[in-house]
């Protein structure tokens, strides 16, 4: 029995890497789920293939978080229909293009602002309200070890996690005197999707980015987050870092052969 059995928990971003690995741990784990992001065929197969796997319920919208309105007509249809979720996984998100900051395309900015940042508060806004109403609720933010140093060419997607870095703590301010829980959850290299998005589908040069060491899985992540949200209600992790045994910063990697 663990202790997020019955309760529901809304992730975004589940239809890839660690909200994905979110979504099946959480299941194993007795959780009912809302699962968003903008595949939909992705979002189907998943609760497909969890709700023959586990009793629980689940239920999946289209919603790209970057999108207010989508995100509020989603967000009431919860609460409408009773389902205010007890935990919120804010994951959506993604680095685009690594550049220079005197070379780097303004629409790959536009991307991780509009996501990582806006689509992260167009979320927290929506449902941390109805939160706050019934005093219960838990917010897991998604960073990054990005967001604790810059790397080389990392600048804009560096400053989202730092922004969302800065979120964590300003939603934790915001919520004193209330019971909600706001966490952050910042990995390391993880092997994902995520580099093969920064590299617009270049598939090789994702590949590179966790050659001659053994990245964390989406897997482990899952891990440590539910690690997070299955403590008691008086705790509250401000800020758990995960990383690869081989990474040393967010830029120095034990790699064979290096
Ligand atoms: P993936 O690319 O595998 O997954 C990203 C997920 O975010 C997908 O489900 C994608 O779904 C969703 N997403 C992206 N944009 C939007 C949007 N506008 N609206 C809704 N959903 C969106 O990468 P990861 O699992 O690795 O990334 C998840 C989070 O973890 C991100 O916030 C990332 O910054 C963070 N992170 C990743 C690390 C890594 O090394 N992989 C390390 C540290 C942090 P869809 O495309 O279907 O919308
Ligand atoms: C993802 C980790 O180092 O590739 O947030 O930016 S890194």
């Amino acid at each position: 029995m663990t202790r997020i059995q019955g309760k529901l928990i809304l992730i975004t971003g589940a239809s890839s890497g660690i909200g994905e690995a979110c979504a099946r741990r959480f299941a194993a784990d007795g959780a009912d789920l809302v699962l968003w992001a903008r595949r939909a065929e992705r979002l189907e197969q998943l609760a497909a293939e969890l709700g023959t796997a586990h009793r629980v319920s689940l239920s999946l919208a289209v919603v790209d978080v970057r999108d207010r309105t989508a995100v509020n007509r989603a967000a009431e249809a919860l609460v409408r229909a009773g389902r205010v979720p007890d935990v919120l996984i804010n994951n959506a998100g993604l680095a685009s293009g690594l550049a220079k900051i005197h070379e780097g395309d303004p629409e790959d900015w536009d991307r991780m602002i509009d996501t990582n940042l806006k689509g992260l508060l167009n979320v927290s806004r929506a449902i941390m309200p109805h939160m706050v109403a019934r005093r219960r609720g838990h917010v897991v933010n998604i960073g990054s070890t990005a967001g604790h140093q810059t790397y080389p060419m990392g600048n804009v997607y560096n400053a989202t996690k730092f922004g969302v870095r800065a979120l964590t703590e300003g939603m934790n301010l915001d919520v004193a005197g209330t019971p909600i829980r706001v966490s952050a959850v910042d990995p390391g290299f993880v092997e994902t999707e995520f580099s093969e998005v920064r590299f617009h589908g270049d598939k090789e040069r994702a590949t590179a980015v966790y050659q001659g060491f053994k990245p964390l899985t989406a897997d482990d992540v899952a891990d440590a987050i539910a690690y997070v949200v299955n403590l008691p209600e008086h705790v509250n992790i401000l800020d758990l870092i995960i990383v690869p045994t081989a990474q040393r910063n967010v830029y120095v990697v034990d790699r064979e052969g290096a």
